[in-house]
């Protein structure tokens, strides 16, 4: 599956492939979907103009909203006919938009997600245990399809049912788990509680994405679960789970496959490209899907771009580590905080489990915050103990983010476990006064 010719292919050939395929993407975007050519034409510009890569910035940018306002085949570029399967964004952030695949669609998807599983270290042959829920979320049938198409007994288990799933990690022998880190966690503690030793599993690979992760939880999972972690990442409104994957021999930032796909890096308040290497929002074109084609989609997502050389010889642009959302982002006194932060410090915590919440309530005019934690199995519950580790994460979290939060102790097993996305701020602001 390791595609030498593509997937090295030197960046002046992939910039001209890439040229190449970008202008008759924004001719059929223009022709054949009446949102884009009434946005294109409010912006004064035609396909036509497009003569480098460079002149995509004059083009408008695409927006969640703009996929809800046209719901639900509005943005479709092929006669609803054409299209063979729909699939529906969670609608965790806003009401669900829905996005479609002509047959050739899922085909590429497919053989971009065999790619990616092959970077990872996924090999023909495997057994892959996949926990991604199936069904409207694209996680499940994105991951099933890929690993078939790469040669791989897939057990489509979906999320949930924890305990079921050691026992078939037990008893089916997987080389390979598919899940979000934070059900991956959960799995692992499960397993422990039932005494099974994960670490002697024959799992050796885990393909963990579709939420923020820090290094700190990979080298947590890969630890518990003896493995090699590799981040893999996606959206439904692009293309579903591989889009750029992590290869097994760097681990370190995901090779976007720009031979479908172009990325830019834009300041999130100005809107302007930034150079490479600086952080911003990733805004993602298709440059070769039939049902939906994206143009400057903003996935909200912050990350950096890099394009130094890999040591597994991959040109295409690695996206380093998504450290969350835009609209993720908590402002709390005026301080810029994103989850996974906090998540990075309490990984390592001596005492306490990896599990947390960020409650937020507003305290008069202030936003106020407050992290519940958990005691980790083994840790001692006496209340002077509880009282002390309560004192250091806040003050821990004090000097890392600058904003004083409270910090609650909970009893092992008592913070909400994943089975899918972890949901990592409860915001009661609108409910408290
Ligand atoms: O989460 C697709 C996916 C499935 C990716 C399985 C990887 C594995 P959506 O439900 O549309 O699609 O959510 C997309 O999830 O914009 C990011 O905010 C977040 N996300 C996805 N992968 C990562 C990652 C799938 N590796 C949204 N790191 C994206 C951080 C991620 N965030």
């Amino acid at each position: 599956m390791f595609d030498r010719a593509i997937e090295c292919m030197p960046r002046a050939e992939l910039a001209a492939l890439q040229l190449h395929r970008l202008k008759s993407t924004l001719s059929r975007a223009y022709a054949k979907v009446p949102h884009f050519r009434h946005k294109f034409d409010v912006a004064g510009v035609t396909p036509d103009d497009l003569t480098s890569l460079n002149e995509l910035v004059r083009f408008p940018f695409t927006l969640k909203s703009d996929l809800r306002d046209n719901y639900p085949f509005g943005m479709f570029a092929v006669p609803r006919e054409e299209v063979s399967r729909l699939h529906a964004s969670s609608g965790t952030t806003g009401s669900p938009t829905v996005v479609g695949y002509t047959r050739g669609d899922l085909d590429l998807w497919s053989d971009l997600m065999a790619r990616s599983l092959a970077c990872a270290g996924v090999r023909p042959g495997d057994i892959v245990h996949n926990a991604y829920g199936y069904g409207l979320f694209t996680g499940g049938l994105g991951m099933h399809y890929g690993a078939e198409r790469l040669g791989c007994t897939v057990v489509p288990v979906s999320g949930g049912g924890t305990e079921r799933q050691v026992t078939l990690l037990q008893d089916l022998g997987a080389d390979v788990l598919c899940s979000t880190p934070s059900y991956a966690l959960n799995i692992a503690e499960v397993a422990k509680a039932m005494g099974v030793d994960v670490g002697e599993l024959p799992v050796r690979c885990g393909v963990f994405g579709a939420e923020p992760w820090s290094e700190t939880m990979r080298r947590d999972l890969e630890a518990r679960l003896g493995i090699t972690a590799v981040d893999i990442y996606g959206l439904s409104e692009i293309l579903g789970p591989g889009v750029a994957c992590e290869c097994s021999a760097a681990q370190n930032g995901l090779h976007g496959w720009e031979d479908h796909f172009l990325f830019e890096i834009v300041d999130p308040k100005t809107l302007d490209r930034l150079p490479i290497g600086e952080p911003g929002e990733l805004v993602i074109t298709t440059l070769t899907k039939q049902a939906l084609p994206m143009i400057r989609y903003r996935t909200r997502d912050i990350t950096t771009l890099t394009d130094e050389p890999c040591v597994c010889g991959r040109t295409h642009t690695r996206i380093m580590r998504v450290t969350g959302r835009d609209d993720d982002m908590l402002i709390i006194r005026g301080v810029n905080i994103f989850p996974s932060q906090i998540e990075a410090f309490l990984v390592s915590f001596p005492g306490l489990a990896p599990h947390y919440q960020i409650v937020l309530t507003r305290e008069g005019p202030l936003d106020a915050m407050t992290v519940d934690v958990e005691l980790a199995i083994d840790a001692p519950s006496d209340e002077p103990f509880i009282a002390r580790k309560a004192d250091e994460v806040r003050q821990h979290l004090k000097s890392m983010i600058g904003v004083t939060c409270s910090v609650v102790v909970k009893r092992s097993g008592m913070v909400p476990r994943s089975q899918g996305k972890a949901v990592r701020v409860k915001d009661l602001r609108g409910t408290t006064t």
